[in-house]
């Protein structure tokens, strides 16, 4: 999987110092919810162009509660892969759906939405999904 042949595709850059749009403050990080569908490559790549990456929530539950509050059900590609988040962190265990991972060893990570809430699974990286990006400072 290649992420890095490509065109800046905004000129939009978050400041280093401050959340700062399209991100939002949410209260458990400075996130951005998008909409658009992309491989988990391209969504990290626009992320990226953000001046941030995909999102790698240190309080997933309140990352959770907050997309969740938003009114979404769609499953969304976050900083996870293979097993681990982007900053190398394993994925614990408490917040695998149910029958998941269940998919090669270097599947991404999604969010899905199972009964009341999300939670994460692995599948092919090249499935288009909406994202959220993520500015850490
Ligand atoms: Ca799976």
């Amino acid at each position: 999987m290649k992420c890095w042949h490509h065109e800046v595709i905004s000129n939009i850059v978050a400041a280093s110092s401050a959340c700062l749009p399209p991100f939002m403050d949410t209260g458990v990080g400075c996130f951005y919810q998008h909409t658009q569908l992309m491989s988990w490559c391209d969504a990290r790549i626009y992320c990226s162009d953000l001046g941030g990456d995909l999102a790698v929530p240190q309080d997933y539950y309140g990352f959770e509660i907050w997309i969740r509050n938003t009114g979404t059900t769609e499953e969304k590609w976050i900083g996870a892969k293979a097993l681990s988040w982007i900053n190398g962190v394993a994925v614990t265990s408490d917040l695998w759906a149910p029958s998941d991972p269940n998919g090669g060893p270097d599947e991404c990570i999604r969010m899905v939405f199972v009964t009341s809430q999300f939670q994460l699974a692995d599948t092919g990286c090249d499935r288009l999904k909406e994202f959220v990006c993520e500015v850490k400072f």
